[in-house]
């Protein structure tokens, strides 16, 4: 995945055709196109080699089980063509290396979920996350997942995990988070869905977010 945009487009629609259509339209602007539930158990796992002719995908499974269930779950996303899936590190050590073993057979990569974005993940997940940050670094994990609704927070990890690990960050404009802020707090790329997905203009929503995250990338260097 080329960091060239900043930007990953979270594409949670269920309908094949517009899936494709939004895809083809938003594709100058993203570096890599996510998909999960939604998507997939709308329109079959297919939908994942499809969207690849736009961009490399990410598929976005929560993946949250034994080592074995994960094992089988990360098998069938990269044979179905995804370059990265997301995974959680609540499950504990095991159940993520074996993961990160099925995406190295595969020379693919795993993003661990270390909080979440939303406001309910500061419930329980939140206490933990830094340790589950931690944890991403040391099995060897390409990147985290972390809010952009909590730019701090985003800063905090980046703190901790240094320059080893990519870090994606979910919450930018639907959920009141902004893409400069989390760029800015030491995210590589942003992840937005509905700001894009559900404008008018799916293209030109793109283009003002990048435009925003190139202006932030400018200040900063
Ligand atoms: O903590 C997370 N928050 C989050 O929103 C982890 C995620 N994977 N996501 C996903 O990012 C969420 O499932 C959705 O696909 C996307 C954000 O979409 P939107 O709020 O920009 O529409």
């Amino acid at each position: 995945m080329e960091r060239k945009n900043c930007m990953i487009l979270a594409l949670d629609v269920s309908d094949r055709e517009e899936a494709l259509k939004i895809a083809e339209e938003v594709s100058e602007f993203v570096d890599a196109i996510k998909v999960g539930y939604p998507l997939i158990l709308a329109t079959g796992l297919g939908i994942i080699r499809e969207l690849t002719e736009f961009a490399p995908v990410i598929a976005d499974f929560k993946v949250a089980d034994i080592p074995n269930t994960n094992r089988l779950i990360c098998e069938q996303v990269f044979k179905a063509g995804a370059d990265a899936v997301i995974v959680q590190g609540f499950t504990g050590r095991d159940s993520l290396n074996a993961c990160i073993e099925v995406a190295s057979e595969y020379r693919k990569s795993v993003f661990v979920v270390s909080e979440m974005s939303h406001p309910g993940g500061a419930e329980f997940l939140q206490a933990v996350g830094e340790a589950i940050a931690r944890m991403a670094a040391e099995a060897g994990a390409f990147g985290l997942v972390a809010p952009a609704t909590r730019p701090e927070r985003v800063k905090k990890i980046r703190g901790i995990i240094g320059d080893k690990l990519t870090i994606i960050s979910p919450g930018v404009g639907a959920q009141g988070g902004k893409a400069s802020d989390v760029i800015a707090a030491g995210a590589d790329w942003v992840i937005v869905g509905r700001s894009i997905y559900k404008a008018d203009s799916p293209k030109e929503a793109a283009h003002e977010i990048a435009a925003e995250i190139k202006a932030e990338l400018r200040r900063e260097n």
